[in-house]
C-alpha cells in the first residue's frame, strides 16, 4: 500500500515540471507571463486562438500568469505542446 502512495506521487511530481517547461517555452522573453503575441506564436495551428487567451486568462489582466496557464492545462482549454 505504501509503495503505490509513493508511485502515484512521483507521478504527480513527474508531470508537475513538464507542465512548468511548456509554460516557458510558451514566454518567449521570459518576463513571467504569457502575452497573447506570446502565445499565438506558440500555437499558430490554433484556429481560435485569441478566444482560448480570453478564456485562459482569468483575471482579464491581458496577459497569462503562470497559475492561468496551469489551470487552463488542467482544464484541457490549451491544448499541450509536444
Ligand atoms: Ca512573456
Ligand atoms: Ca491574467
Amino acid at each position: 500500500m505504501k509503495k503505490l502512495l509513493i508511485l502515484t506521487g512521483t507521478i504527480v511530481a513527474l508531470s508537475a515540471p513538464a507542465m512548468a517547461q511548456d509554460i516557458m517555452i510558451l514566454d518567449a522573453n521570459s518576463d513571467g507571463v504569457v502575452t497573447l503575441e506570446e502565445f499565438s506564436a506558440a500555437y499558430p495551428s490554433l484556429e481560435n486562438v485569441e478566444q482560448v487567451f480570453t478564456a485562459a486568462d482569468t483575471d482579464t489582466d491581458g496577459v497569462l500568469s503562470q497559475e492561468e496557464l496551469i489551470a487552463a492545462y488542467e482544464s484541457h482549454l490549451i491544448p499541450e505542446m509536444e
